[in-house]
């Protein structure tokens, strides 16, 4: 049974992981942050159905004794690092943890390897944020990189020292420049899923309107389910490479509201407003990716169109936020009240 080591397993994309390699037949375990919540830290791998069969270890991207002491323990052939601050938005307030995190953070996670276990097999989630002000209007392996902000910056770091690595030292080291993914589990904070959950609350009466920043970017969507696939795919290859994945389809955001408001019968130009408070110091105006070399090596495409996705993550929100204004959660006060 192969065993597989996750970084960011409590994120989107280390569930639909930790699904997919579970299914597989590997031994899964995953790094985890001390949280004074861990009660509520496993709950997309609860959602996912694996929070029970993954094995989760405390340690921090930013502490190498802990990723040292995790993979002498855990022995990991494939390690695949997730793990990031990911929030583009957030990484212009605090740069120097992005950097810390997002850009050396790999590089621990390679050292540990390069000292413990180099024969292990490395996935570093790179990110189309790299090509930011972008240089070609289709993206590919080969487009000059031009990140727009202190996450793209950091990413951009952590993919070189990533080729390096290979380079130097001889390591099975792959980075998968992935377009953004989305699905169910998608953070709250990011637009697709802001807008679906805010459809939601719009739909059920809990909100009015839905106050986003600048409608006009567009991106290259795909499905997390789909993209880790991907990933998993590169590291089942005879050499370590370097792949774009993608959908080579670009929608703006005001499109992706028109479609989320119109999947439950309304029309998205009597909610969505746009606030000059929440535009970036910098956009990345456009994205659109060529994902041919890993349709073309890895045997990938894409499976779910955007229109399913958008649907599902609506339905998702819509059943949360009935499942919370049905449920009463029993407040201090009434606790209180009922022990007196
Ligand atoms: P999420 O934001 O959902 O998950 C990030 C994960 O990183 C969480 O598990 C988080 O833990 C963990 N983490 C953050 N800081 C640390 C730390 N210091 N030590 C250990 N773990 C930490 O991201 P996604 O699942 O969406 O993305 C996965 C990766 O892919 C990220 O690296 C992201 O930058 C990259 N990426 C994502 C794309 C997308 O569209 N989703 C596209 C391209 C790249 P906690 O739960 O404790 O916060
Ligand atoms: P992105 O995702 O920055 O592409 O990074 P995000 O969903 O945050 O933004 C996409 C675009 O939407 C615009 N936007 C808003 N964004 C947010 N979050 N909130 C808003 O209210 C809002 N209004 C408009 C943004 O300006 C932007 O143009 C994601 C992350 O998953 C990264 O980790 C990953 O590397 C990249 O995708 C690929």
């Amino acid at each position: 049974m192969p065993t597989a080591l996750i970084t960011g397993i409590t994120g989107q994309d280390g569930a639909y992981l930790s699904k997919l390699l579970l299914d597989k037949g590997y031994e899964v375990y995953g790094l985890l942050r001390r949280s004074a919540s861990a009660d509520i830290i496993g709950e997309r791998l609860r959602w996912i159905g694996v929070l029970d069969q993954v094995k989760l270890i405390d340690g921090n991207l930013t502490d190498l004794s802990s990723l040292i002491r995790i993979v002498q323990t855990v022995k990991p052939d494939e390690v695949y690092n997730l793990a990031a601050q990911s929030f583009v938005a957030a990484s212009w307030q605090q740069p120097l943890l992005t950097a810390q995190v997002t850009g050396v953070g790999p590089v621990n996670i390679m050292e540990a390897l390069r000292i413990v276990r180099p024969e292990a097999r490395f996935y570093q989630a790179s990110s189309s944020e790299m090509f930011g002000k972008i240089q070609d209007k289709i993206q590919s392996e080969t487009t000059p990189f031009y990140p727009r902000s202190p996450y793209g910056a950091a990413k951009l770091y952590a993919h070189w020292m990533t080729i390096n690595y290979r380079e130097s030292f001889g390591m099975f080291a792959c980075s998968g420049i992935l377009f953004n993914h989305e699905s169910p589990l998608r953070g709250i904070e990011f637009v697709t899923r802001k807008i679906t959950d805010g459809v939601a609350r719009i739909k059920l009466g809990l909100a009015r309107e839905l106050t986003l920043g600048n409608l006009e970017a567009k991106r290259d969507w795909g499905h997390a389910r789909d993209y880790v696939q991907a990933m998993w795919l590169m590291l089942q290859q005879d050499k370590a490479d370097d792949y774009v994945v993608a959908t080579n389809r670009t929608t703006s955001i005001r499109e992706f509201c028109r479609m989320a408001f119109a999947h439950v019968g309304l029309d998205y130009h009597e909610f969505v407003r746009s606030s000059a408070d929440l535009m970036r110091p910098a956009e990345v105006d456009v994205l659109l990716g060529d994902a041919s070399k890993a349709r073309e090596h890895l045997g990938w495409t894409p499976k779910i169109p955007l229109e399913q996705t958008v649907g599902d993550m609506v339905e998702a929100d819509l059943a949360r936020h009935r499942a919370r204004t049905s449920v009463q959660m029993p407040t201090e006060a009434s606790l209180l009240h009922e022990l007196s």
